[in-house]
């Protein structure tokens, strides 16, 4: 499906209440207990693990949606405000036309994202996870649903900026090919180590907002010893978002990994 001419993005807003948890309602993502009376009339509990395991299904098949499109896709996560957005006005500014790009962002409330990154001249889909619980993460079937509105046969990168939360969406695989997490240098050095989960689920941190680094007191050294103790050998891109320092390895990284899949 092409977008309209002169179509900005298209809202997604989501309805699906089953895959959807709320905080203070035993949050978890994978598991469901499941108790069962047993003939004697003891009570057994089996640990199904049943939304991941829905959730893999549905990736599964969005991984072989893009397969055939030809797209590259890259599932962006970080905490809220890390730059991921702003990372990605300037990404996008500087691989398109020569990669045709389309973006989903994810947020639990507002289209500002999506308003900031249509300006890039991408099709733009945002997604409210706002109508059912918040959800803190995109989950694969709503991926799904938001492809509606994106033409793959007419784009060779996706980019998915995931909802802002260092936890959660490090575990719901989306279908993406690559998978980086923004990390900025006002977050502090321990963040790695406290969320160790998406520095190892991830191909590639982008370490953002150096320019700040001379006000604040942050031992790069330290951060990426700690990065390179989770994922030994996961390139750790220094960037300004701000001022695209640092900004020509990353693409160059980024084009690589949509060559590599998409071969322009
Ligand atoms: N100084 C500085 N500020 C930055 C940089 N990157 C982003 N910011 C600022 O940080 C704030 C948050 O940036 P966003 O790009 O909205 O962050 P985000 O990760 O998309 O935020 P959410 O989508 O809400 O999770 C904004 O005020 C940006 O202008 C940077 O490299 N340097
Ligand atoms: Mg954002």
């Amino acid at each position: 499906m092409m977008n309209l001419p002169g179509e900005k993005h298209l809202l997604l807003r989501h309805h699906d209440h089953s895959h959807g948890h709320g905080h203070g309602h035993g949050h978890d993502h994978g598991r469901e207990d499941v108790f069962e009376t047993t003939a004697g009339g003891g009570r057994r509990i089996k640990v199904v693990r049943r939304v991941l395991d829905a959730n893999d299904v549905t990736a599964a098949r969005n991984r072989e949606l893009f397969a055939a499109g030809n797209v590259f896709v890259l599932n962006m996560m970080s905490s809220p405000g890390s730059g991921k957005t702003t990372t990605l006005q300037k990404t996008l500014a500087r691989l398109m036309p020569d990669v045709r790009a389309a973006v989903i962002v994810g947020d639990i409330c507002t289209t500002n994202d999506a308003d900031r990154l249509a300006a890039s001249g991408a099709p733009v889909v945002q997604i409210n996870t706002d109508q059912f619980g918040g959800d803190c993460h995109l989950a694969a079937h709503v991926i799904e649903k938001a492809l509606d509105g994106i033409d793959l046969e007419a784009i060779d990168l996706l980019i998915v900026e995931n909802i802002g939360n260092l936890v959660c969406p490090a575990e719901f695989d989306i279908g993406e090919d690559k998978r980086v997490v923004v990390l900025s240098v006002t977050e502090g050095e321990d963040k790695p180590a406290k969320y160790p989960l998406m520095f190892r689920v991830c191909d590639a941190t982008l370490l953002n907002k150096t320019d700040l680094l001379p006000y604040l007191d942050y031992d790069l050294a330290e951060v990426e010893k700690t990065i390179a103790g989770i994922k030994p050998g996961m390139p750790v891109f220094k960037i300004s978002a701000k001022t695209e320092d640092g900004f020509d390895a990353w693409i160059d990284w980024l084009r690589d990994q949509v060559r590599d899949k998409v071969g322009k």
